[in-house]
């Protein structure tokens, strides 16, 4: 079976147990969990692994009803979010009739072509007959591809919901290595879109002697635009010119097809600088992937 892997975003208005969820969720097997301000739109907030999936929560804030102009553009910013992850996870509070948050959340998700999950989160507060009759009533807005009630403090249906989720991943790369533990989950990210260009590019030339150092990730002031700036090592000089190519085409065609998914990542504009180095054996080096910014 091939594996999956996909990004998901959790919206719905404060309190109604996102955080308590996304944890209960991601247990044990939880990955990376960045609470630290990041510069972008998105931020990575935990990420599920198993044997055959790998989902990554982004968090995306502005989901709220908007009180000024500066909240109507964040608004705009996180609807543009929703449109680029794998699948939408609206969670409501089932003690709480729809409020005027929900109903704008569930007018401007309307718009969006994204697969949509309703959550119902504490269930645990209403009764049966209760909870039949939200089902109903939210089946009617017509724009839920499922319905699912769970209770995150009891852990009540999680499992569902993960499997659920896993439904609606695509195939994809595994972006985090098992049992890798980073406060700085964009830079793996970043690091592997890049190394996995390289390996596109390059087809089997440089098999897997390479590895990606993001020097600098940067948002430019009063900009969208991020800086990034990342050195490839290779072993060998002869890699090296294999990754550059003639009149440096490759290396050009390997930046290219990276800065785009990364902006697509990033949710913003990406400058992306590319410089090649020969590193010999750095795989034997005992320092070496922790000076890569990994931490195990
Ligand atoms: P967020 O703002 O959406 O991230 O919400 P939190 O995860 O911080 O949860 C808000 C409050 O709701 C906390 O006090 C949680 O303990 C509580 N809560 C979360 N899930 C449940 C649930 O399933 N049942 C009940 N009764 N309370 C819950
Ligand atoms: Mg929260
Ligand atoms: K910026």
């Amino acid at each position: 079976m091939s594996f999956k892997s996909g990004f998901v975003s959790v919206i719905g208005r404060p309190n109604v147990g996102k955080s308590t969820t996304i944890n209960a969720v991601v247990g044990e097997k939880v990955a990376i969990i960045s609470d630290k301000p990041q510069t972008t739109r998105n931020r990575i907030q935990a990420v599920y692994s198993d044997s055959e999936s790998q989902v990554v929560f982004i968090d995306t804030p502005g989901m709220h009803k908007p009180k000024n102009k500066l909240g109507e553009f964040m608004m705009k910013a996180a609807s543009q979010t929703l449109g680029e992850v794998d699948l939408v996870v609206l969670m409501v509070d089932s003690s709480l009739y729809t409020g005027a948050g929900d109903s704008m959340i569930i007018e401007s998700l309307k718009a969006v072509k994204t697969p949509k999950v309703l959550v119902i989160n504490k269930i645990d507060e209403i009764s049966k007959e209760e909870l039949i009759e939200l089902v109903k009533r939210y089946d009617k807005v017509g724009i839920f591809d499922e319905i699912i009630p769970i209770s995150a403090l009891k852990h009540n249906n999680l499992k569902k919901l993960i499997d659920v989720i896993k439904r609606y991943m695509p195939q994809g790369p595994k972006y985090f290595p098992d049992d890798m533990v980073t406060d700085q989950p964009e830079r793996v990210l970043i690091s592997e879109i890049i190394r996995e260009k390289i390996l596109n590019y390059t087809e089997k030339e440089v098999p897997h002697g390479i590895a990606v150092d993001i020097e600098q990730i940067k948002s430019r002031a009063g900009k969208d635009l991020v800086d990034i700036s990342a050195v490839i090592y290779c072993e060998r000089d002869s890699h090296k010119g294999i990754i550059i190519g003639k009149n440096g085409r490759k290396l050009k065609g390997i930046g290219k097809a990276a800065r785009e998914e990364i902006e697509l990542l990033l949710g913003s504009k990406v400058n992306l600088q590319l410089w090649v180095k020969v590193k010999e054996n750095w795989r034997d080096r005992d320092n070496a992937i922790r000076s890569l910014g990994f931490r195990q």
